[in-house]
């Protein structure tokens, strides 16, 4: 869900905090917690907190679990100190889930945690408190649109049939504000409500509830969630990293899980290493994204070992790397690196070596003055830095003597000093192997006047290439003239995760043309693309006989009927051939 299209004035000061913090602490707990994954023997391949809807169970039966619902080994103390110790710089939880549950104190309602549970006490003002401590920013998720346990609550299809609008309003009045105000004026100030899947909900009740929060709470940050784009920061899919970075404006977060769930479940065993975490984390703050992340307590209340010692690694890095992640932008470079990311602040440039190269690094575009150095694990490494711009091709060039041998630890980062803010060249330019990556966002699109036409999707995609006639471009700049190899970086569209290729392209580069059935079968296996696949799907070689500025134009022969999305891309990549 993208940001509200008309910011407020006071949006980028509300912001600012959020924006500096890139790294957020997400906690998915409620009463699916005890089921963990099983109902009644049985396993549910869905999220954790899912299961009411997967297992389809009656409000009556799913309603017992509150009075089992005694979470005696919770600790708010020791939740807030592992977000701080991870490195993270605010803290969500779930206030009430789409099971419809508060796991708060909810006067207006009896299914809540002091009514329904014999815990009796209220986790929500043992948490507020202990952030209040830390001072760590708090903010409540509240699913205002799904909720399971009401007849005028949406999705809920097994015991209720659909709500009618007047139903639907009734619920959002007599249940969702009533605990939005006791969220907003119980727990002191509230740093962001998390609203989640809007599903069909109207403009006019998302900017209601947005306007309600904000009468109670001016400062309150709104998820984008809250549907229709009215929210105060877009909200990206859960895990999901668009490659070419988004080209969207607004602030941007994604949601993400260590494992495969967000709530509780027993046999989701499935947990990212450390090193696949940092990756993602600093792939995100590249393109200037935050980073939230989740665990899902027990039912007693014991966040799971696993998830510990997880958060505890990245904490590890980020009390060493922190800076090139804390209050930092996205790249001021438009594509990815092969060997890593970059991160920018103030006139500092970060570079974050997902590969080491060895003793010799060419960075092409960056027009400032490097005026030192520093890498950030190992301060007296040895690094030499030369400059020179070409004026034949018109290219800046960079270069960095480094150590042959990688610094320990994961991820190693090097700090530029320049003379100014980061000025890198936006047109795409040789990578240091030679590779030239034109990203979705770049793309000139080419639309016939009356036809759905291509469009960057908010996955960072280019999609709805339904129509022959429409077409794409790039311009981009050439150092070594010869023959490349071309490849379509195929991926998914955010209605369907399903890769399609059987597309027919033509690429061309002035006289020098090839077309080639795009095919799905070389899968891209990174950090990132676990639920968002990707594949490199050759497209044929192209000779380009100059250095200097060229365009490849890009159209379709033909369209593989069963995507419904049309032609799905994030990049087109450049590879030379036969000279390295
Ligand atoms: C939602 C919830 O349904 C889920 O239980 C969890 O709370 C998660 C954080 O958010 O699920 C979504 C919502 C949006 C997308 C995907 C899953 N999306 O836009 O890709």
């Amino acid at each position: 869900m993208a940001p509200a299209a008309n910011q407020d004035e006071g949006l980028a000061r509300r912001l600012k905090w959020w924006e500096e913090a890139r790294f957020g602490f997400f906690v998915h707990w409620g009463l699916y917690a005890i089921p963990a994954g099983r109902w009644k023997g049985k396993y549910y391949e869905r999220i954790g907190e899912w299961i009411m809807h997967s297992a389809k169970v009656p409000v009556e039966e799913y309603e017992q679990l509150a009075a089992e619902f005694n979470p005696v080994k919770f600790d708010a103390e020791k939740w807030v100190s592992l977000a701080k110790q991870a490195g993270t710089k605010y803290f969500v939880i779930t206030s009430k889930h789409h099971d419809g549950f508060a796991l708060f104190d909810s006067p207006s309602s009896d299914y809540d945690i002091i009514d329904a549970t014999p815990f009796g006490r209220d986790p929500m003002k043992e948490l507020a408190e202990a952030c209040r401590k830390a001072k760590m920013p708090f903010g409540f998720y509240y699913s205002q649109a799904q909720d399971w346990h009401e007849p005028g609550g949406l999705g809920n299809t097994w015991d209720f049939s659909k709500p009618s609008q007047k139903k639907f309003k009734a619920y959002l009045e007599e249940k969702v504000k009533p605990q939005l105000r006791e969220l907003l004026t119980q727990y002191g100030p509230i740093a962001l409500i998390w609203f989640d899947t809007p599903r069909d909900m109207r403009e006019e009740h998302s900017i209601e509830l947005k306007h309600f929060v904000h009468s109670i709470q001016p400062d309150c940050i709104v998820s984008g969630r809250i549907g229709n784009n009215v929210g105060d920061y877009g909200s990206l899919g859960d895990n999901q990293i668009p490659r070419g970075g988004l080209g969207l404006p607004g602030a941007w977060e994604t949601p993400a899980t260590l494992n495969d769930t967000w709530g509780y479940k027993t046999d989701d065993k499935n947990w990212k290493s450390t090193r696949v975490l940092l990756e993602l984390l600093v792939d995100l703050a590249s393109k200037g994204i935050n980073y939230l992340l989740n665990v899902g307590p027990t039912a007693e209340g014991v966040i799971p070992k696993a998830s510990v010692t997880r958060l505890e690694a990245m904490g590890r890095w980020l009390e060493v790397h922190g800076e090139a992640i804390y209050g930092t932008q996205g790249s001021p470079f438009p594509y990815e690196f092969s060997w890593g990311r970059m991160t920018r602040k103030g006139r500092n440039l970060y570079l974050h070596f997902f590969q080491w190269p060895r003793g010799r690094l060419v960075v092409y575009g960056l027009r400032n003055k490097v005026k030192s150095t520093c890498l950030l694990g190992d301060r007296d490494a040895a690094i030499e830095v030369t400059q020179d711009s070409d004026s034949a091709t018109g290219s800046h060039r960079l270069e960095l003597r480094i150590p042959r041998k990688r610094p320990s630890g994961e991820i190693p980062v090097l700090r530029l000093d320049l003379d100014g803010p980061p000025d890198a060249e936006q047109l795409p330019v040789p990578q240091f192997d030679g590779r030239i990556e034109l990203p979705a966002p770049l793309a000139e699109i080419h639309n016939q006047s009356g036809t759905r036409g291509i469009a960057l999707g908010q996955s960072g995609s280019l999609e709805f290439w339904t129509n022959k006639r429409n077409g794409v471009s790039w311009q981009f700049r050439v150092v070594e003239p010869g023959d490349y190899a071309v490849h379509v970086i195929l991926s998914t569209s955010r209605v369907s995760r399903k890769l399609v290729g059987g597309h027919v392209v033509s690429l061309a580069v002035g006289g020098s043309q090839t077309e080639s059935k795009l095919d799905v079968n070389r899968r891209i296996e990174s950090a990132r693309t676990q639920y968002f696949p990707e594949a490199r799907a050759e497209a044929g070689t192209l000779r380009i006989e100059t250095a200097g500025v060229h365009t490849l134009q890009m159209r379709a022969r033909s369209i593989n009927r069963e995507a419904s999305a049309g032609i799905v891309f994030s990049a087109v990549e450049l590879v030379p051939v036969g000279r390295r």
